[in-house]
């Protein structure tokens, strides 16, 4: 690696390693990754997986495919012995923020996981150039920025690979970026990223993500649309997302005819994993491509596109299953119009229940419909959520297809949210149960071994309090906030959304901030650790934001609060933030209104760095619960069915709680109180207080009480630290079920089938 390194600098900025810059040495960096990836061997084989999602969550890549490379550590030794620390190199490297949250990050994780086990499959996606908006905080609210990540040089490949795209009114040329994948140990895979020459960035003015909506050559791949769009951007969406799987159903034909495939076999030699329904069109696209260019009949195209498509779905709020009015699609995708209908027809002719047709009554398409009556297989992301799927929201579609429904539990992959965002723990872990636990993840269970060992319950107090140590320096750097590393930090970082209930926290805030204010002092200082964005148009979710932000306001300026208790805001919150603040943490919130979060991702991320959970029963919780045991987590709140009821019944009144519960009443009421009105925005604020009393759609005050009662026995349970660490031992301990590699081997085992 030295000598290598040394010749790249050479080459390229006559320089050595003792008299570069940190640029000319990431530079150099990078390149010497890109070559070693270029040497790694092609994960193939007879049958190969196109996943394809309209976000991948990639994060920075060079201290991750350095791991994956096996050249992490001397490299580190190298950059060390000439008075540099890679990780502050990596800093350097832009992150590409093509995600909004969870399942943008999957699909990455994903990635990762299919290289290193060596199956042959690539990512599809699109290549933003702005990708999701940057977040700034001013006046206490967000504003939005746009994100130029894409540098001259980068991880991306241009490739030869052009196809057209034909919309109503023009046709459009795709052209393929590439950016490798590599897997641990392990062999390689490519994302591929479409793109079209006539985009012009300029066409965004500074300091903004305003754009012309019409332009579409012009703008179709500039942003990542947020996952609660505008009725504006709308059209917009489609035109991207046809654009994705157009190009992407092109390319995966023309890799089957290269190899030399009969396309009438290609369910042999291709499995197209459908991330969402935002990739859903790609099932009529493959099948106006093989009816119109490669002589299928309709009845041909349809089983072979049947017998090749998955579909994954990541949620059960209605709001957010996409139904796209067929206006549109006659305004956008003509050619797929007729095929759409064709697909409809058919169902009509043979299933009798009217719920599942793909054209509704009003005309709008219903994606996840197609998916699911043309594909041979749909996968919920948790156990909960999957039986929900097939209990009440899809019910209809369970009783024609039982067969096709199937759970995979989401994963992370092990590489970044452990090995690269927390080596320290990854050495002791390695010192005490050797390193099988990095090629396979359930051996962290030998961890249990340990769990009354006091050296090794307090060393890993010790190593906890490194990480503490590490994110204080890096809040001071970035955002002038001096941490308490002796505080207890607890962490809601995940998107604002009203369902994931950060207004619930900010609620036990205003409960802790009143109750020191009232003389009860907390025995060991709080930090309360916010981490979030709201989509540009989510009215209620910026009003959170700012309630927040005038929570940290207040509570900053208040000298017989803050030594006590403080709530912070991550400005910014993205996938480098979330490896340095999650091994800081000891308490993960993970607090959604039970029954709504598909899975959720952070909670594992935060359990595998030595977090206890303080949850609902919702998602994934509920399998880290089951592994845990109820001892080493904590659960409280209305249970998922009860809440399917309840809104089945439809007689949650937030009203009558605020009412009658006095508590409540008051905690609510400070939203508009005078101490938050002398910081901040009224309307906004107000309008806040509103949503809670008159509607509270995710039924925030159905369990703020239990909440409060739940957080205050956290809290007391820290203070005996002995029984604490062996929670946090038990929680890495179990944590291996939801390593990525294991997830992968399971869509691969009972849906892809790749050898
Ligand atoms: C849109 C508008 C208003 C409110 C919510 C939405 C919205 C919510 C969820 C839009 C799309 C949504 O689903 C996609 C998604 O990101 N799902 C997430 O997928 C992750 C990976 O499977 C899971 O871990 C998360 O629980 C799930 O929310």
């Amino acid at each position: 690696m030295e000598k290598r390194l040394q010749e790249v600098l050479e080459k390229r900025f006559h320089k050595t390693l003792d008299t570069c810059t940190k640029e000319e040495l990431f530079h150099a960096l990078m390149e010497i990754t890109k070559e070693a990836t270029g040497n790694l061997k092609r994960n193939e084989g007879s049958k190969k997986l196109y996943y394809i999602s309209a976000e991948f969550l990639i994060g920075k890549l060079l201290s991750n495919n350095l791991i994956n490379l096996g050249l992490y550590e001397e490299t580190e030794k190298v950059l060390k012995s000439h008075g540099y620390e890679l990780c502050e190199i990596e800093e350097l490297e832009m992150e590409p923020s093509l995600g909004n949250g969870g399942l943008g990050r999957l699909a990455a994780c994903f990635l990762d996981s299919i290289a290193t086990l060596g199956l042959p499959g690539d990512g599809i996606g699109l290549n933003y150039h702005f990708g999701l908006f940057q977040q700034k905080f001013t006046n206490h609210k967000q504003q939005e920025l746009k994100n130029p990540w894409i540098t001259k040089e980068s991880w991306l490949n241009r490739q030869s690979f052009t196809c057209k795209v034909p919309f109503k009114d023009f046709t459009m040329d795709g052209v393929l970026y590439d950016i490798d994948v590599p897997g641990y140990d392990s062999g390689c895979n490519r994302l591929h990223l479409f793109d079209v020459d006539t985009i012009d960035e300029s066409i965004v003015p500074e300091n903004s993500i305003n754009f012309n909506k019409k332009k579409v050559q012009e703008n179709l791949t500039l942003f990542l649309y947020p996952d609660d769009s505008d009725d504006a951007g709308r059209k917009l969406r489609i035109y991207q997302q046809y654009f994705m799987v157009s190009c992407g159903a092109q390319l995966i034909l023309k890799e089957m005819e290269d190899a030399g495939y009969d396309l009438h076999e290609l369910n042999n030699h291709a499995v197209i994993q459908i991330n969402d329904t935002h990739p859903s069109m790609v099932i009529p696209e493959l099948i106006r491509l093989l009816t119109e260019e490669k002589g299928f009949t309709m009845d041909e195209a349809v089983e072979v596109v049947s017998k090749t498509c998955a579909y994954t779905n990541h949620t059960i709020l209605a709001e957010a299953l996409e139904k796209w009015p067929m206006e549109y699609l006659e305004e956008v995708v003509p050619n797929l119009v007729p095929i759409i209908k064709e697909l409809d027809e058919r169902v009509r002719k043979t299933v009798k229940d009217e719920s599942t047709y793909i054209i509704d009554a009003q005309d709008r398409v219903h994606m996840a419909h197609m998916d699911i009556h043309y594909g041979f297989s749909v996968n919920g992301v948790a156990a909960l959520h999957t039986e929900i799927l097939k209990n009440s929201e899809l019910k209809n579609f369970y009783d024609l297809y039982p067969e096709r429904f199937n759970n995979k539990t989401n994963g992370i992959t092990f590489r970044r949210w452990l090995m690269h965002c927390n080596p320290i723990l990854t050495r002791y872990i390695e010192s005490l149960i050797g390193n099988g636990f990095k090629k396979d993840a359930t051996e962290l269970e030998k961890l249990l071994a340990f769990e009354n060992d006091e050296t090794v319950l307090n060393k890993l107090e010790e190593i906890k309090m490194e990480k503490k140590l590490e994110f204080k320096e890096y809040m001071e750097e970035t955002q002038g906030l001096t941490i308490d590393e002796h505080s207890i930090i607890d962490v809601q970082v995940k998107r604002l959304h009203e369902y994931k209930r950060q207004q619930m926290n900010a609620l036990y805030a205003i409960y802790k901030y009143l109750d020191i204010k009232a003389g009860n002092k907390p025995s060991t200082p709080i930090t309360m650790i916010f981490g979030a964005k709201a989509a540009p148009a989510y009215v209620i979710a910026k009003d959170i934001i700012h309630l927040i932000l005038c929570l940290q306001e207040l509570i900053e300026k208040d000298p017989e609060v803050r030594p006590y208790f403080r709530v912070l805001m991550i400005e910014n919150y993205n996938v480098s933030k979330a490896a340095k603040v999650i091994p800081a943490a000891n308490i993960s919130e993970q607090i959604s209104l039970a029954s709504k979060e598909a899975s959720g991702t952070g909670n594992m991320k935060f359990m595998l760095n030595g977090a206890l959970t303080l949850g609902t029963e919702d998602g994934a919780n509920v399998e880290i619960r089951d592994l845990v045991g109820e001892e080493n987590i904590y659960i409280f709140g209305r249970k998922p069915q009860d809440v399917i009821d309840l809104y089945e019944a439809g007689t949650y009144s937030s009203k009558e709680i605020y009412e009658e519960d006095a508590l409540i009443h008051k905690l609510v009421d400070f939203i508009t109180g005078e101490e938050l009105l002398a910081i901040g925005d009224e309307e906004s604020l107000t309008r806040l207080h509103r949503e809670l009393i008159g509607k509270d759609w995710f039924m925030t005050l159905l369990d703020t009480k239990e909440y409060i009662t739940t957080k205050e026995k956290v809290y007391a349970d820290y203070e005996d630290r002995k029984t604490w660490n062996k929670k946090a031992l038990i929680n890495i301990a179990k944590a291996g079920f939801f390593s990525s590699d294991r997830t992968i081997a399971q869509y691969n085992e009972d849906i892809w089938k790749l050898k």
